[in-house]
């Protein structure tokens, strides 16, 4: 560690410091310390002005309409592509070499994917039976949905709908499941919601895939339809995007597709459509 982190060593430094702190002056950083990187995630006031400038002022199934058109132009990646994809844009904050799976929450090695017990693996937010669309360049692909898994939690969350209720699930604290629905945890319950609304909105049937559509149900099965919306709405309002679901969206649309998740810029569009 660097002396600066004994007491008493260095008092001009400490001083100068809590006078920037009082004056909100920027006093030069000692040459020893290490400079947190800023959380780069586009202000919205530049998006509204350019990316979204068609949707603004607008509600309901024109909000929508206008919203499909804009994120429907994209750039699609392989399924074999979304590895390398999610390993950037799911990066454990506190460590380069790792992912955060998205229902359990552990940081696993990015190097660590595949089949096995304890591994991780691509999960479909949107599960791919509802609507059949596979693995295929298009809604099986999009990375926008897809997320770092733990095996076994993926498999247990298989192709349920959403909704609150049910036991704990093993190795996945704070997620709930029963036989017709999961509960993803606290801090994903936004993301996952967010995921699902723009599922809705960028697949209208107008491609060669279904349109696929909330409902308030469970038991979808192969129905190009998740639920429940009502949950999903509760679940964005208490859960809003953090700087991890941000710089996500950011990546993606800066690195890999093109395109943006709307719910994540503006929330408050969720209510607007549904
Ligand atoms: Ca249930
Ligand atoms: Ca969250
Ligand atoms: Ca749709």
């Amino acid at each position: 560690m660097s002396r600066r982190h004994l007491p008493c060593r260095r008092p001009l430094l400490a001083t100068l410091a809590a006078f920037a702190v009082l004056t909100g002056t920027a006093a030069a950083a000692p040459a020893d310390t290490p400079v947190a990187p800023a959380a780069a995630v586009t202000p919205l006031g530049a998006l509204d002005d350019t990316y979204y400038q068609d949707a603004l002022g607008k509600t309901g199934t024109a909000l929508k309409g206008a919203l499909h058109t804009i994120i429907s132009d994209q750039s699609t990646l392989t399924y074999s592509q979304v590895w390398d994809a999610l390993k950037d844009t799911d990066e454990d904050p506190s460590n380069s070499s790792n992912v955060i799976l998205l229902y359990s929450g552990r940081s696993e090695p990015k190097s660590d994917n595949g089949g096995g017990t304890d591994q991780w693996n691509r999960e479909h937010v949107w599960a791919k039976s509802h609507g059949d669309f596979g693995t295929a360049t298009g809604p099986g692909t999009d990375i926008h949905h897809l997320r770092p898994a733990d095996v076994s939690v993926n498999s247990i969350r298989g192709n349920k709908d959403f909704d609150n209720g049910g036991s704990e699930v093993s190795g996945a604290p704070g997620n709930y499941t029963d036989s017709d629905s999961f509960e993803p945890r606290d801090a994903v319950k936004g993301d996952v919601a967010r995921m699902i609304l723009y599922m809705a909105v960028r697949y209208e049937g107008d491609d060669s895939f279904a349109d696929l559509e909330p409902n308030d149900q469970v038991s979808n099965g192969s129905a190009p339809n998740i639920g429940r919306l009502s949950v999903l709405k509760s679940w964005s309002q208490e859960d809003p995007p953090d700087t991890f679901e941000k710089r996500r969206n950011d990546v993606i649309f800066n690195q890999y597709q093109h395109n943006r998740n709307p719910f994540v810029d503006h929330p408050e569009w969720v209510d607007a459509i549904w």
